[in-house]
């Protein structure tokens, strides 16, 4: 059994492990199938732990895989504590864990607790008891406006639409209406109810006792709602937009940090060195400090990052917004360019304009160019890994594979795509099968015959994590190599980020004296600045000159 090499710096008790961690993304779905049904499951990851140590992470975060009736791919969770038989069994989990451990490697779990399915036996009894019930006041049940028909305020869903749906009542009339920020499958809990605060302490310590290294909180901004539920004021088709809301009712709302408090107190009575990212899509590095304040969350997703354009001037704005923002609550920044709801960064990278679009809601552009996108993301990767705090890789991410943009639609199955009416593809074409080994689908992701629940292109036989492994200049081996030499460099750990100024469209940055990283995101070459030995490029550096889209690692010292 291969075992990941203990981090010096992090080794040395200099930092939690958590601070500069590389945590890498399973979606679980996706990552691989041991049982031939098509859908990832824990014994395909437990399968495939050696390919996590072999790059080089510290960390794995499991997205949902508790019981769900899967509308939103188990982001709509019928039991907190209980594994859906599609995924495995609690038995299976704990293998996991153990397996994991042995290895070096941490797991963190995913906490989705703004929502349960319409499934959950709270949601079903709250249906059942009717109007008026304790039932209905674990969610968010109210009349409707006018004669009852108008939902009852203006919110809008993250995948379109009014983020209210009416229930028919035991009686059979037509009746009152609950919220959903998510889909209509995902009903809001109401977090001001005690029994809910006290079931979700539960099933955090159900978690933390069988021994997870983290939790990574879901949609957090959602949890908490202005009282007495007041219209935004949204225009009429108004988008989702909560990265861009400011005082919104229904998103980023101040008592949302309480429930976070509560939460680590909860957590921090077990001791360790347990990690609390958490999902906040907020406006800007400012707000999103908030939910790493000392006594609430330890992490926060950098999405501000994620959805930077391919721009010299806007990624160093970002990064420096983001340390600026984090000082003073002396929490670690994470760097995030791709996830399971995000367009792949190949083709993002690849389109005339880079920045990231929200969950899937782009345009139908032009088709990406993926040779470019492809630099593009190899510079990004020594980018990233070479920034001041933790980093996140997207399963995939380390093979390069771009979004699948010509899923046919009857397979499409993120929610998007039908609450918006078939215009906003949606998030499946970053969730398709990974490709392991072989020439032909199930590329090794399932058992030989077997087809995954999302085709799997037939050109991504070049992409095997088999094809790579033989590949010196492949992006798996390029990822290996930066998560071996970050992993030894103490400078990456230690050390603050100091710009140089080298001209317009270069970022370079020294960690420390030994430690150098440029990225050309002009559109010519560039002089490498200063002198040093080449550690790692990620790609063909001629001389002392850079080209375009290309990043390089230089030791100093
Ligand atoms: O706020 C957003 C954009 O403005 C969203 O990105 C939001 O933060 C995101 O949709 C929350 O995502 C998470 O919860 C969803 C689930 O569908 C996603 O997969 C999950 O990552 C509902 O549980």
């Amino acid at each position: 059994m291969r075992r990941a090499a203990p981090s010096s710096p992090v080794a040395a008790g200099l930092r939690p492990w958590w601070a500069t961690a590389v945590v890498y993304e399973v979606y679980l779905r996706s990552f691989a199938d041991s049982d031939g049904d098509g859908v990832g499951d824990i014994g395909g990851l437990r399968s495939r732990l050696d390919h996590l140590v072999d790059l080089g992470v510290d960390a794995i975060w499991v997205t949902p895989w508790y019981r769900s009736p899967m509308a939103d791919g188990g982001y709509d969770v019928s039991d907190h504590c209980d594994i859906d038989p599609l995924f495995g069994t609690l038995q299976e989990a704990d293998a996991l864990l153990a397996e994991a451990h042995e290895r070096g490697l941490r797991l963190v779990v995913d906490l989705v607790a703004n929502h349960t399915s319409c499934e959950h036996p709270w949601f079903r009894a709250a249906l059942a008891a009717g109007r008026g019930s304790a039932e209905r006041e674990r969610y968010l049940f109210r009349d409707g406006r006018g004669d009852g028909s108008e939902p009852p305020n203006d919110w809008i869903s993250a995948f379109g639409g009014s983020a209210w749906t009416r229930v028919r009542e035991p009686d059979g009339v037509a009746g009152q209406w609950y919220l959903h920020t998510f889909a209509p499958e995902q009903p809001d809990l109401d977090w001001t109810h005690a029994g809910v605060q006290d079931d979700m302490d539960a099933v955090l310590r159900f978690w933390l006792d069988r021994g997870v290294d983290g939790v990574r909180v879901d949609a957090a901004p959602a949890m908490a709602k202005a009282p007495g539920l007041p219209s935004a004021g949204h225009l009429p088709g108004a988008a989702f937009d909560s990265g861009g809301w400011v005082d919104s009712p229904q998103w980023d709302v101040e008592a949302v940090h309480d429930i976070l408090r509560r939460w680590r107190r909860t957590a921090d009575a077990y001791g360790g060195d347990r990690v609390f990212v958490v999902e906040a899509v907020v406006k800007g590095p400012e707000r999103l400090s908030r939910y790493v304040r000392p006594d609430e969350m330890h992490t926060a997703f950098n999405f501000d990052y994620l959805r930077s354009p391919w721009d010299a001037t806007a990624v160093r704005a970002v990064v420096d917004r983001t340390l600026a923002a984090l000082a003073p609550v002396a929490a670690p920044a994470t760097w995030v360019l791709s996830s399971h709801d995000e367009t792949r960064h190949v083709t993002r990278f690849g389109r005339a304009d880079t920045a990231a679009a929200t969950m899937g809601f782009d345009e139908l552009s032009a088709p990406a160019d993926l040779d470019l996108g492809g630099r593009r993301a190899r510079a990004a990767a020594l980018l990233t890994l070479a920034l001041p705090g933790g980093t996140y890789v997207y399963q995939g991410e380390e093979l390069g594979l771009p979004e699948v943009e010509d899923l046919p639609d009857e397979v499409r199955q993120d929610p998007t795509w039908e609450r918006s009416g078939r215009t906003a593809r949606g998030r499946d074409g970053c969730r398709v099968p990974l490709p392991w080994s072989g020439a032909r689908p199930p590329f090794g992701f399932g058992p030989d015959g077997t087809t995954p629940w999302l085709p799997q292109p037939s050109a991504w036989a070049a992409c095997t994590v088999q094809a790579q492994l033989e590949d010196p200049g492949s992006v798996l081996q390029l990822y290996r190599a930066a998560l071996r030499l970050r992993r030894s460099t103490s400078a990456l750990h230690l050390e603050p980020l100091t710009w140089l100024d080298v001209g317009p469209g270069v970022l370079a940055f020294d960690r420390g004296a030994a430690f150098r990283c440029v990225v050309n995101l002009s559109s010519g070459p560039v002089p490498l600045p200063g002198h040093g030995r080449l550690l790692l490029a990620s790609g063909p550096v001629l001389g002392t000159e850079l080209p375009p889209d290309t990043a390089a690692w230089l030791d100093r010292a």
